[in-house]
């Protein structure tokens, strides 16, 4: 084992994982407090950050719960081109994925379970965080709709053109004013999964203009290939650094784009992406929820940087299948989707 100097020290780091400069051991804290650390190893040299105050949203009329749920069980209009398409580039961000009144909704229920976890208004109520909140599926019959929709499930089916999807989890992320990038990764690392075919459909709750830092995605299902030889140093922004500089002497094309309201993206976890600053007054919202082809199993190591992965495949064994109560099939759906809870 070796020890690490005070200068290679995280202040977010804890026990083992602060003292050991290697990752192949457990994450010891919670999943909030991995995303306070892995946001810390995003390299920020952006100079003073003033917030700009984005025009209030119009008033859009929300669905009923009978009206959502019949709106994410309906296929959506999936062409062969956007297969391709995002079997080559390992993403793709397809507009009108969620009604502009299932997203107001989205982002309603969203904050409502924000605001009582972290006991604070956001918007501005709380700064320069990274928040995090999971599992809320098993809790929420709302959320519980918006994560098991056969409509999203359908996409993510056909994109990475498997039969059948497990969950792996649900996501709700809350970058608030003034929180600074999303250091450049690929899920695959952070994924104790076996396998290739993963998907994450990150939903954002509003729109996203670029001062809001949406998503951005390095294109190419091989581009991963550029950094396989580049260490991850878990205490500081180097990696991040190295992968950007790689990226622009390569010229991989990196689509950084707003998003409209209702347009959602998919990355494969081959897929290297990260945002940029919230430099807005309003919290940017996202659910992003990951399924997996089922039959997929767990590494025979996961690393600290799974976090806390047995909150998300309870019982599972390293090795051995990711298959728990947890991790209910969402493609083909369950019979009677939209049933009262
Ligand atoms: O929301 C972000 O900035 C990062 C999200 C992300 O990396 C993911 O969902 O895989
Ligand atoms: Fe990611």
């Amino acid at each position: 084992m070796t020890e690490v100097s005070g200068a290679e020290q995280n202040r977010f780091l804890t026990g083992d994982n602060a003292t050991r400069t290697d990752v192949n051991q457990a994450w010891e804290q919670d999943n909030q407090a991995w995303w306070d650390w892995y946001v810390s190893l995003a390299d920020n040299q952006d100079g003073e950050v003033t917030l700009q105050e984005l025009p209030p949203t119009p008033a859009i009329a929300e669905p009923d719960d009978a009206t959502l749920m019949a709106e994410l069980a309906e296929p959506y209009p999936l062409t062969d081109d956007d297969v391709a398409f995002f079997q080559e580039n390992a993403f793709i961000k397809l507009k009108n994925v969620l009604s502009p009144g299932a997203t107001v909704r989205l982002r309603r229920e969203l904050v409502r379970m924000l605001t009582a976890e972290f006991d604070s208004d956001l918007d501005g109520g709380i700064s320069d965080r990274f928040l995090s909140m999971d599992m809320m599926w098993t809790t929420d019959p709302i959320i519980r709709a918006y994560v098991l929709s056969p409509r999203i499930a359908k996409i993510c089916a056909d994109l990475l053109k498997v039969p059948r999807l497990r969950l792996y989890h649900d996501n709700i992320l809350s970058k608030e004013p003034a929180c600074g990038r999303t250091p450049w990764h690929f899920d695959d690392h952070h994924f104790p999964l076996a396998s290739h075919d993963v998907v994450t459909a990150w939903i954002p709750a509003q729109a996203i203009p670029l001062v809001m830092g949406p998503l951005a995605f390095a294109a190419g299902m091989d581009t991963y290939k550029l950094i396989e030889g580049v260490d991850f140093n878990k205490f500081d922004t180097s990696y991040d650094r190295t992968v950007a500089d790689i990226f622009r002497q390569s010229g991989v094309r990196v689509d950084e784009s707003p998003f409209e309201i209702g347009e959602v993206s998919f990355h494969h976890n081959l897929s290297f992406h990260t945002a940029a600053r919230n430099r807005t007054t309003q919290s940017r919202i996202v659910l992003a929820n990951t399924f997996y082809a089922d039959g997929a199993r767990v590494l025979d190591q996961p690393t600290m940087v799974s976090g806390d992965w047995l909150k998300f495949i309870p019982g599972a064994e390293p090795g051995g299948l990711a298959e728990s109560d947890m991790n209910p099939v969402v493609w083909p759906p369950e019979a009677g989707f939209g049933d009262p809870q």
